[in-house]
């Protein structure tokens, strides 16, 4: 395959904007020929993980299963492009854990948002329905999201265009090696 591996574990509320600047990032890569997957909710809920909801317990096992689906993606060589909220510091840490372990890079990044610009944005109606009592423990409004402290790279999304994240993200790449 000619190119290494890599995470790029993107964390972030419901709305931040993670799954955007994936599919925009894995466009760039795709243009330098770099082969790249993206694993989000829809094709990891709905599938090896649609035995799991969204209780603490079932989180943590949603993010542990991730963490070993995007290492085996980085073995083969293949740049992964992990979103999911991952609320919990403990559970990132562990995939974190996991990489480091194997000598993979995993990167971090936090796609930063005021909860009030990702419940205005509500692409899917899901903060007015968890407001209104219809979703439980629905991640910044009764449930918690754990800041990262130590992300490789923190995205203000709501400051920044798409574009100025895409060249980031590419930056910070090039500088670890893996473009
Ligand atoms: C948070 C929820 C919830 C609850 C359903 N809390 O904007 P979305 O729709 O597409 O992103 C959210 C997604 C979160 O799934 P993850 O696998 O990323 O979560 S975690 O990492 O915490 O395991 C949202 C939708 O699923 N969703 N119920 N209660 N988000």
């Amino acid at each position: 395959l000619g190119q290494k591996g890599a995470t790029l574990w993107f964390t972030g509320l419901s709305g931040s904007g993670k799954s955007t600047v994936a599919v925009a990032l894995e466009q760039a890569l795709a243009a330098k020929g770099k082969l790249c997957y993206r694993l989000d909710g829809d094709n990891i809920r709905m599938g090896i993980n649609k035995n799991l909801g969204f209780s603490a317990e079932d989180r943590t096992e949603n993010i542990r299963r991730i963490g070993e689906v995007s290492k085996l993606f980085v073995d083969t060589g293949v740049i992964t492009l992990s979103s999911f909220v991952s609320p919990y510091r403990a559970d990132r840490d562990l995939v974190r854990e996991l990489h480091d372990q194997s000598g993979m890079d995993f990167i971090e990044v936090y796609v930063e948002v005021p909860l009030a610009v990702a419940e205005e944005r509500d692409p899917k109606g899901l903060y007015k329905k968890a407001r209104a009592g219809e979703i439980p423990n629905f991640t910044g409004i009764s449930d918690p999201y754990e800041e990262p402290l130590n992300a490789e790279l923190v995205l203000n999304s709501h400051e920044m265009t798409l574009e100025q994240e895409v060249e980031t993200l590419l930056n910070l790449l090039e500088e670890r090696g893996i473009l």
